[in-house]
């Protein structure tokens, strides 16, 4: 029997988002049905509803949850109902050439549920990156909850789903960024703030944040940063070099996905020094870079695709360093809101004013 939930979707590109009623089944093999606590507004979800990831309009919006576990397929041992989860896009499948060869974190072949939300007359709903959270029960697949500790808040586990485990794993993971580096990170918002705190989690010995709002950068000190840079105000990879011996950061941290930021990312960066891009471009953005100065400058470039994050050892860990005191998480809440608000969130994400609204139910 399906589950009348209401649920926030975007039912055309660039339209304003609507909650409606969304019809959820009950799990089958290899599915959960999770009572969704809380979910973070990402800028992924804005991404969606402009057309920037794909066609497949109705989206169901929503994807960085946790939640409680009310009934899984009945061939799902490891899951019962009351589990807290947090909920990723990245459930492993253990069988596909990237997990084969030991680097489950890349896998491409990962698991989204089989069966499909609907609207009430029928219409298959897209999820948000197979999860769509925002709505009171979701369907997923069972290796895309994550049992964690209980005793972390909802509002606050829900954010290590995307946004933060993106900008934490970005630092810690995909740029391995180790005691002593110089990092920069451009963009500040709530992945490129959590790129902050990865690398300060990690020691780096220079942490310059660069935005273009000032309330961004004061809330990056707050995470870890030692230095920053409104680069509306000033150049930001002269503003680098600078703060570097003239030589450029170890490793810089782009958090926003544009080719104009990507260049300052790629030339504010050492001699063999690390760019990552974390941020997602739209499918018409372009570089153009002087090939030689790719040669010539050395290093890697790398993207980070979910902060290159293995949820079943991440996640644990990461709300063991919450609960220790260890992780402030919680300074990445800037305020709680209803279902209907969403809309509302974006715009004031497209302000700058909070670094995540979460949805609790
Ligand atoms: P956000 O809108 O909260 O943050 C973006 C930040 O960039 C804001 O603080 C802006 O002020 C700042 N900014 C905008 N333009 C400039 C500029 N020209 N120079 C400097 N700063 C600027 O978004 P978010 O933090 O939620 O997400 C950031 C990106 O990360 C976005 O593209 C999102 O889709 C992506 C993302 N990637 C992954 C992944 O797995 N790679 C996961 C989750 C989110
Ligand atoms: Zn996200």
């Amino acid at each position: 029997m399906a589950h009348e939930v209401k649920g926030v979707i975007a039912r055309a590109k660039g339209d304003e988002v609507e909650v409606t009623t969304v019809l959820v089944p009950d799990p089958g093999p290899g599915e959960a049905l999770v009572r969704v606590q809380a979910c973070g507004v990402c800028h992924t979800d804005l991404h969606y509803r402009e057309g920037g990831i794909g066609t497949d309009f109705p989206y169901l919006l929503g994807h960085e949850a946790a939640g409680l576990v009310e009934s899984v397929g009945n061939d799902v041992t490891d899951l019962e109902p009351g589990d807290f989860v947090i909920l990723n896009w990245r459930a492993v499948c253990g069988q596909c050439r990237a997990c084969r060869r030991g680097r489950p974190w890349y896998c491409f072949a990962t698991h989204n549920a089989t069966q499909k939300m609907t609207l009430a007359d029928g219409t298959a709903l897209s999820p948000a990156l197979g999860i769509g959270a925002f709505a009171e029960k979701t369907l997923v697949a069972a290796g895309q909850c994550t049992k964690v500790s209980a005793q972390i808040r909802p509002e606050v586990a829900g954010l290590l789903g995307c946004g933060v485990m993106a900008g934490l794993g970005a630092a810690l993971n995909t740029a391995q960024v180790s005691r002593g580096d110089s990092v920069a990170v451009i963009g500040c918002g709530g992945v490129g703030s959590a790129a902050v705190l990865g690398a300060s989690l990690a020691g780096a010995r220079t942490i310059i944040a660069v935005d273009i709002d000032d309330r961004k950068l004061e809330w990056a000190r707050q995470f870890g940063a030692t230095h920053v840079i409104n680069s509306r105000e000033a150049d930001p990879v002269e503003g680098i070099r600078e703060l570097t011996d003239q030589n450029g950061a170890d490793v810089v941290i782009e958090a926003i996905g544009r080719p104009e930021t990507y260049q300052q990312a790629f030339y504010a960066r050492d001699l063999a020094g690390t760019v990552v891009l974390v941020g997602v471009p739209t499918p018409d953005m372009r570089l153009e870079l002087p090939l030689l100065d790719f040669f010539g400058r050395g290093g890697s470039l790398k993207s980070s695709w979910y902060g290159d994050c293995l949820p079943s050892r991440d996640f644990p860990m990461l709300v063991d360093l919450h609960l220790q005191g260890r992780l402030p998480l919680e300074k990445f809440v800037s305020e709680t809101i209803g279902l209907g608000a969403v809309e509302e969130a974006f715009a004031k994400m497209h302000r700058g004013e909070v670094l995540r609204s979460v949805v609790l139910l």
